[in-house]
């Protein structure tokens, strides 16, 4: 019988059944198996008859009180947990991308796929990090996390963690998890989540893993997870019942134990730190203002309520698509002016309100809008910088550094140029900011992907960056009187775009379908790497002449580890940018993105739509690609 199987769903968990429907001998299910090969599948815990279980522990153990205060009882005294170990085989197709191992749902609810995947990676960890330490468990409430929390656990606990921080309901965004993992001196931490990507049976489910600075593991970590996925021949676990995620407290099995924790105290006490929430609360209570912030039924649902509405006196209805679902309401969660279609209705539409914003999946990206104004992520992290040392508390010496992923635009390389402030450039990946960050050089950073966060925590963080513009205008504002027209959005954008300059900047996303192959995106790869090994300085394209052309390395300042091929780039001697690369967090197939930057500094232009201002390089950037031709597509899934 495969450990899918025997684990014990709650009755409520609708597909309950799915994995009888789809399991791996099952040929109704060729799509998405066919991505992954299973040399020769051994069933996880063939052996074991739950039924009559010897459970790994012979006295039920007892919920107590929580360091959130949640009932109280006495602790059970358990013996030694049991360990079992499981014989598996490799499964090829576990290597993580930009952010975790991301695949449709169905190739995780395969036999020990996820088993495999999380024993690869104690296996990879020095036993000193996890053994008797704590790890924080969150996700994004996708469906499949019900179960997937479950294996987890008693892999842990096969593995000698010595307690689990579990999310209630295995509820906890990813800079909650990175935040409790730093608060809590945890050794890390998974997360549950594809993030931005669609979820539900036929769609996609994730995992990442953050170490004990709250920090996305590194590419030698994440490496050495790969390795052991083609040499795993056991799994390690304990096989108690499942344990019962929706009530807080501790639930002690001896030598292990489980804690459900709420997933946003912990968050919300950072926050409150952070910014000045009297400030924040003297605009949200203005009758003069009006905000709207969508969850997009991901997991900032949990967060905005508590935040938004009980501690900042937003109003109830000011919250969109507000609760949690397992598959975001049939919606792709990730906040851009094509998914996040309600909220885009509204602040376009007639008497739209002051302020919008939205979250993705796992709560680490943002949008913020204006009323009819869509601001930028790449301009959004340099407005913040270039506000926070008055507007934001926990800046209020100044922020020590500023950096930015390599294709977002230069808009806050001229913010860091005017504070006189050290600079980085990394290469797309939150991963890629914690050393700067744990080495005292860093402090605000973001990537033109709606991502945008500090050293606050180690991962970028959706409800900070919504706080930190709350702060900006609250604090342009906080003398306007009743009556006295306010600073919008749009004035502080456009008074930063007066101050530094424009970077028009627009990102074209052909998203993974069956059109867009491998293969032609491949190909098309291929070709831009011909070209730029033949460019030179000098070498004309259109009106514009090349400085360099080359695909982005780098070299971490802090550790001197070298990443290479991260993006391949067009520079040309006016500073605008051509950049191409293929995503690392799609589950199928490829997605191409293109993104285009030209900088204006003539305040007289900035008025005009980033499509129009951009026109001769995105047709510059199709045709030098050849893009139609290679993958097929006419038309980009997502402009920017
Ligand atoms: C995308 C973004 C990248 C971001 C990553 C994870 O990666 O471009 O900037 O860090 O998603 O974000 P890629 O490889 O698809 O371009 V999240 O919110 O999905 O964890
Ligand atoms: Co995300």
């Amino acid at each position: 019988m495969a450990l899918n199987s025997i684990l014990s769903r709650p009755s409520s968990f609708s597909s309950r059944n799915l994995l009888k429907n789809y399991s791996a001998s099952d040929s109704a299910f060729s799509l998405p198996i066919q991505s992954i090969s299973f040399l020769n599948p051994i069933p996880l815990f063939s052996n074991v008859s739950f039924n009559n279980a010897s459970p790994a522990f012979s006295s039920v153990p007892v919920r107590a009180a929580s360091a959130s205060g949640s009932p109280s009882a006495t602790v059970a005294q358990s013996p030694e947990l049991k360990i079992k170990i499981v014989p598996t085989q490799p499964i090829e197709g576990q290597k993580t991308g930009t952010s975790g191992l991301r695949k449709k749902v169905k190739v995780f609810m395969q036999d020990n796929y996820l088993a495999n995947w999380i024993q690869a990676l104690f296996d990879s960890l020095p036993p000193e990090d996890y053994k008797g330490g704590v790890l924080v468990l969150g996700g994004d409430g996708r469906y499949f996390n019900k179960e997937a929390a479950q294996i987890i656990i008693k892999i842990a606990a096969g593995n000698g963690v010595g307690k689990i921080l579990v999310g209630k309901d295995g509820i906890m965004s990813t800079p909650a998890v990175s935040a409790v993992i730093r608060k809590r001196k945890a050794n890390g931490g998974f997360v549950m989540s594809a993030s931005h990507n669609p979820g539900g049976p036929d769609y996609d489910w994730g995992i990442k893993f953050n170490y004990s600075s709250g920090q996305p593991a590194p590419e030698s970590i994440t490496d050495k997870i790969y390795g052991n996925t083609l040499s795993i021949s056991e799994i390690k676990m304990v096989d108690f019942p499942d344990v019962d995620l929706s009530l807080l407290g501790l639930i002690d099995y001896g030598n292990f134990s489980v804690e459900v924790v709420d997933p946003v105290a912990d968050y919300l006490e950072l926050m409150e730190n952070v910014f000045d929430f009297s400030l924040i609360k003297s605009l949200l209570s203005r009758p003069d203002f009006r905000f709207v912030f969508d969850a997009m039924h991901a997991v900032t649902g949990a967060y905005a309520k508590p935040i938004f509405v009980d501690k900042l006196g937003a109003s109830p209805d000011s919250i969109l698509n507000g609760v949690p679902l397992e598959d975001f309401g049939h919606g792709h969660p990730d906040p851009n002016l094509t998914y996040a279609e309600d909220l885009v209705k509204i602040m376009y539409g007639d008497n739209g309100p002051a302020f919008g914003a939205a979250s993705d999946g796992d709560g680490d990206r943002n949008m913020v809008l204006g009323k009819g104004f869509f601001v930028t992520p790449s301009d959004s992290v340099a407005i913040i910088a270039a506000n926070a040392e008055e507007a934001i508390p926990y800046f209020k010496s100044g922020p020590k550094g500023l950096a930015r992923s390599m294709p977002t635009s230069g808009a806050l390389d001229r913010v860091a140029k005017k504070l006189n402030l050290p600079f980085f450039e990394v290469p797309t990946g939150w991963k890629f900011f914690g050393n700067l960050m744990d080495a005292g050089n860093l402090s605000i950073c973001g990537e033109e992907s709606f991502g945008t966060g500090s050293d606050h925590i180690r991962e970028k963080d959706g409800i900070w960056a919504v706080l930190a513009w709350m702060s900006i205008i609250a604090f342009r504002n906080k003398d306007k009187k009743a009556g006295e027209k306010l600073v919008s959005v749009a004035d502080v954008v456009t008074e930063h775009w007066a101050t530094y300059g424009r970077n028009f900047f627009s990102r074209y996303d052909y998203e993974e379908s069956l059109e867009c192959e491998s293969e032609g995106a491949n190909k098309m790869v291929e070709h831009l790497r011909d070209i730029i090994s033949k460019s030179k300085e000098g070498d004309v394209y259109g009106n514009y002449t090349l400085q360099f052309a080359d695909d982005f390395n780098y070299t971490d300042p802090v550790d001197g580890s070298v990443v290479s091929k991260q993006g391949i780039r067009f520079v040309f001697t006016d500073g605008s940018r051509i950049i191409f690369r293929l995503s690392g967090t799609g589950s199928a197939g490829a997605t191409v993105r293109i993104y285009i930057e030209q900088f204006e500094p003539e305040a007289s232009k900035h008025d005009v739509d980033a499509q129009i201002a951009l026109k001769p390089l995105i047709d510059l950037a199709l045709s030098t690609s050849k893009l139609k031709e290679f993958t097929g597509r006419e038309k980009p899934t997502v402009i920017t």
